[in-house]
């Protein structure tokens, strides 16, 4: 049986979330699943386009998503939201408007020292030259999940092998 929810992957910016969330959405719809990918490609530049990355504006960004994956999530579709989300409080707001059992927060968890040296964007350079203010795990905070669902060492292992991890977590949950 398939069941509907969010799956929440949080980390910093050049973990791997995007890369993960991407490859299990075409799993998904490869098994006939139905699901939906938000991220900063199809979020930031429509709906959130307003707002930057100041903790008040990080803060509307996860609320308004939060809100967007609750409807889609209504909808009977599996929504893969993949956010830095850094704060705790504004992770654990969402979870809380979501029944429980149907929200699974995932932390993409790679050290920032890693994130640093593959710098797909050249962001984590611009940060550290100051061309950027406020860059998650530079000089703006990102505090790790204390009760995620599952931890993925994105450091360690391959985008193949994180998708299968939250594949198998899917399974267990009864989602898939
Ligand atoms: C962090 C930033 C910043 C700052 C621009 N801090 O690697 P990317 O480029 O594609 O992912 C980052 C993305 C983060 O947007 P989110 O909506 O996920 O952030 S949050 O959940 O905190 O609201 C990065 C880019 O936007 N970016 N400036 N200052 N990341």
């Amino acid at each position: 049986g398939h069941q509907s929810g969010v799956l929440w992957f949080t980390g910093l910016s050049g973990s791997g979330k995007s890369s993960i969330a991407n490859q299990l959405n075409k799993v998904l719809f490869e098994k006939g699943i139905q699901s939906y990918l938000l991220d900063g490609d199809n979020v930031r530049h429509g709906l959130n386009s307003d707002l930057g990355f100041s903790e008040v504006d990080r803060e509307e960004n996860i609320r308004r998503i939060g809100e967007v994956a609750k409807l889609f999530a209504d909808s009977g579709t599996i929504v893969l939201s993949a956010f830095i989300s850094p704060y705790q409080k504004d992770r654990d707001l969402v979870r809380a408007s979501i029944p429980e059992g149907d929200f699974i927060e995932i932390h993409v968890d790679c050290p920032v020292e890693e994130c640093e040296i593959r710098d797909p964007k050249g962001l984590y350079k611009k940060a550290r030259n100051g061309e950027i203010k406020g860059f998650t795990g530079i000089d703006a905070p990102y505090e790790k999940p204390l009760q995620p669902e599952l931890v993925l060492d994105s450091k360690t292992y391959s985008v193949e092998s994180c998708t299968e991890q939250v594949w198998k977590l899917l399974q267990d949950k009864k989602w898939v």
